[in-house]
């Protein structure tokens, strides 16, 4: 009998992961718009934004697999977020959510956007060639499980300089606002 993984479908807890990424406001510092924010946080904590527990596969073609837990919280009026990537090679990936509430969104090199809700129960098909970020719009954490080709690679340069089109902003309540500086 080879080991089995095993996820907790309550909490989307994963028991081994071989990879644990935890990103601060540090980390994404670059990625918020509002910067007098950030930099009025930084000044007194650098909080913890989201943790990603992954279980890689390196043999060509397989899947790996990842959680990722975003906690709530805003900066300025920005929600909390994943930096968000294009994949390098042209491939789709699966995100199953287990908890909170969110928004993804998606957009591609030519412009197109798509978004989705987040919540307890939904699948999303993350197409390929589509740039995504997760937006943590609730009071509690969000977490969320995605599938991905092992070697779909991860570009975060061209979102690191100029955003997604749109910024995902609480007034009263989560509205999608144009990104000024895209
Ligand atoms: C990987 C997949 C997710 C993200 C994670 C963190 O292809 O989309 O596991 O890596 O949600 O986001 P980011 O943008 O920091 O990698
Ligand atoms: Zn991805």
């Amino acid at each position: 009998m080879e080991n089995i993984n095993i996820i907790d479908f309550e909490s989307g807890f994963i028991k081994n992961f071989n990879v644990l990424q935890e990103r601060h406001l540090s980390d994404l510092k670059d990625y918020f718009y509002y910067q007098e924010d950030v930099e009025k946080i930084l000044i007194k904590e650098d909080p913890l934004i989201y943790k990603v527990y992954e279980t890689k596969y390196e043999l060509p073609g397989s899947l790996s697999y990842a959680v990722t837990e975003i906690e709530p919280g805003k900066v300025g009026p920005e929600y909390y977020f994943t930096k968000g990537h294009f994949h390098s090679k042209s491939a789709a990936e699966i995100y199953i959510i287990f908890q909170g509430e969110g928004i993804l969104l998606l957009q591609n090199r030519s412009g197109d956007k798509k978004t989705y809700n987040m919540f307890r129960g939904a699948i999303i098909n993350v197409e390929p060639d589509f740039a995504h970020r997760s937006i943590n719009t609730g009071k509690e954490k969000l977490i969320f499980l995605a599938i991905y080709q092992s070697d779909a690679g991860h570009d975060y340069e061209s979102i690191k300089e100029k955003g997604f089109s749109f910024l995902v902003i609480d007034r009263n309540g989560p509205t999608l606002i144009k990104n000024p500086k895209y």
